[in-house]
């Protein structure tokens, strides 16, 4: 059972992920308990702030310790269980499958998303936490960077997925970009299906299939050949 805490100013945002068929049978199956806790539940003014001006100037806001640190030791307390703190912000290690696979090993998981410029730094410092990015582009907030850091881990858990797909074979996980593939008809708009794959042939198939995968990832991903995974 891996349960998952996120902290959020947007916990409607999230909604999307529990239409997920994955999601929703991990849950089911009692792997998986995903649980929304609001940061501006825990604001410790009559305006409810989160956030507040940069000390020493500068543009936009910056979310305040107070309370994303009492949001976090609530919802610490929640639950026995220990586990990583991850903060999802753009100055993160760029996230992957193999951090993706180390997560799935985890009980639990404390995922903390900001909005406006960041954080203020005590938050990274005293939660302990690991920084996360999903890639260099700019979001307008951390949810949807913990929506799919949710995703790509909650596919792992043992049972999450049913037999019609196998998370241990996504070409990703050998570090190779997937194999042309093709289904019915055989010819569509005089495009042909390779030969190869009718021909019955399985030695002569998985050939070809390595193949082409080899050939993609040369052109479109040789930096997945270099090994980063
Ligand atoms: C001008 C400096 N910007 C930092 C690159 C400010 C800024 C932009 C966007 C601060 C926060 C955000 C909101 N993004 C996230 O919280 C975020 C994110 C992202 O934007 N890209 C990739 N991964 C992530 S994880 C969290």
């Amino acid at each position: 059972m891996m349960r998952i805490d996120v902290l959020t100013l947007f916990p409607e945002a999230f909604e999307s992920i529990f239409a997920s068929s994955i999601v929703q049978r991990a849950q089911k199956k009692d792997l998986l308990r995903i649980v929304l806790t609001n940061i501006r539940d825990f604001a410790q003014d009559n305006y409810n702030s989160v956030d507040d001006k940069p000390y020493g100037g500068g543009p936009g806001m910056v979310m305040m310790p107070g309370p994303v640190f009492d949001c976090f030791e609530h919802v610490e307390k929640l639950s026995s269980e220990k586990g990583p703190v991850i903060l999802l912000t753009p100055q993160g290690r760029k996230f992957g499958q193999k951090k993706a696979v180390e997560l799935s090993k985890e009980k639990r998981l404390i995922l903390i998303t900001g909005r406006y410029e960041g954080f203020d730094e005590r938050i990274r410092i005293g939660l302990g936490a690991e920084q996360i990015s999903i890639g260099d582009f700019v979001l307008s907030g951390g949810e949807l960077a913990a929506m799919v850091v949710i995703d790509a881990v909650v596919r792992l858990l043992e049972g999450a997925i049913g037999d019609e797909s196998s998370a241990g074979d996504d070409s990703f996980s050998e570090g190779l970009l997937e194999y042309p593939q093709y289904t019915r008809p055989e010819v569509f708009r005089d495009m042909k299906v390779p030969d190869i794959l009718l021909s019955g042939d399985h030695e002569k198939i998985a050939q070809w299939r390595r193949q082409m995968a080899l050939e993609r990832t040369k052109k479109h991903r040789p930096d997945l050949l270099k090994n980063n995974f």
